[in-house]
């Protein structure tokens, strides 16, 4: 009788445990700078609409900046950091980026295979932000050549509020067809100085398919959303990477993207 208790009791805590989306994110404040200047760049892997559970990352195994075709390895740059979200605190990585002249730079992150005990599987979520200096277009929409990869079709960083944010789902270089999206919205303003979220939330979810909102690619793999609010939205297409399995388990190489809205006023 106790076992059943117990069982139950352990059952009910997992189905009440939502199963809410992983994100990696690559968070800057300004995606869209007048002129180049030093930026911050937080490495956090989360639930960006709870701000809730934080996970361990550990040592990324690329992290690098594309401007017109060059690229500029990172890895050495980074620094290990403590993000506390609202329910807890996980290692992350933080750096900082002088921006120089004018045009786009894609930052782009392999971090390394994640452990995701409640599955039983690894999750590799390769990310991109691009940020752009002076409005003058460079890099955002070409392919970076990363394994799984999300190349825009509409600026990420010139998106008012309102307007829609399609991208091309790639999987080796080749999209994917029908691939499955998950969108979040980044509901609590990270604190890069404090390295944490801050408390209040800027909207409520009327029910859980508003917080990790499911969404499908077409048959080229080109998805589309109307973005309803202003902020940052991020992007994740599930599984589309080539790598299928890391020591011995499966393994979902996901592809993020994250955007930023401003409101027209
Ligand atoms: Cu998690």
């Amino acid at each position: 009788m106790r076992k059943i208790v117990v069982a139950a009791t352990i059952l009910s805590l997992l189905l009440a445990t939502p199963a809410l989306a992983h994100f990696q994110m690559i968070y800057t404040p300004e995606s869209a700078l007048v002129q180049g200047s030093e930026i911050s760049l937080d490495l956090v892997f989360t639930h960006p609409f709870e701000a809730g559970h934080t996970m361990d990352m550990g040592q990324p195994e690329q992290f690098f900046v594309v401007r017109k075709g060059k690229k500029t390895d990172l890895l050495p740059t980074l620094k290990p950091m403590v993000w506390t979200s609202l329910t807890n605190s996980g290692a992350a990585y933080e750096t900082t980026f002088k921006l120089r002249g004018m045009g786009d730079n894609a930052f782009c992150l392999v971090p390394a295979p994640y452990y995701e005990k409640q599955e039983d599987i690894y999750i590799q979520q390769i990310t991109k932000l691009i940020v752009n200096t002076g409005g003058f277009p460079t890099d955002w929409d070409a392919p970076v050549g990363l394994p799984a990869e999300i190349v825009p079709l509409d600026k990420p960083y010139a998106l008012w509020t309102g307007n829609v944010f399609r991208g091309v789902v790639l999987s080796d270089g080749k999209p994917v067809p029908n691939a499955e999206i998950e969108v979040e919205y980044l509901n609590h303003a990270p604190l890069p100085e404090k390295n944490a979220f801050a408390k209040e939330a800027e909207v409520e979810a009327p029910q859980d398919a508003f917080v990790t909102m499911g969404i499908r690619a077409n048959a080229d793999g080109e998805f589309v959303f109307g973005i309803p609010r202003a902020g940052w939205w991020g992007f994740c297409a599930l599984g589309v990477g080539p790598a299928k399995t890391f020591e011995g388990k499966e393994l979902s190489q996901d592809a993020v993207i994250w955007v930023q809205a401003r409101d027209m006023k």
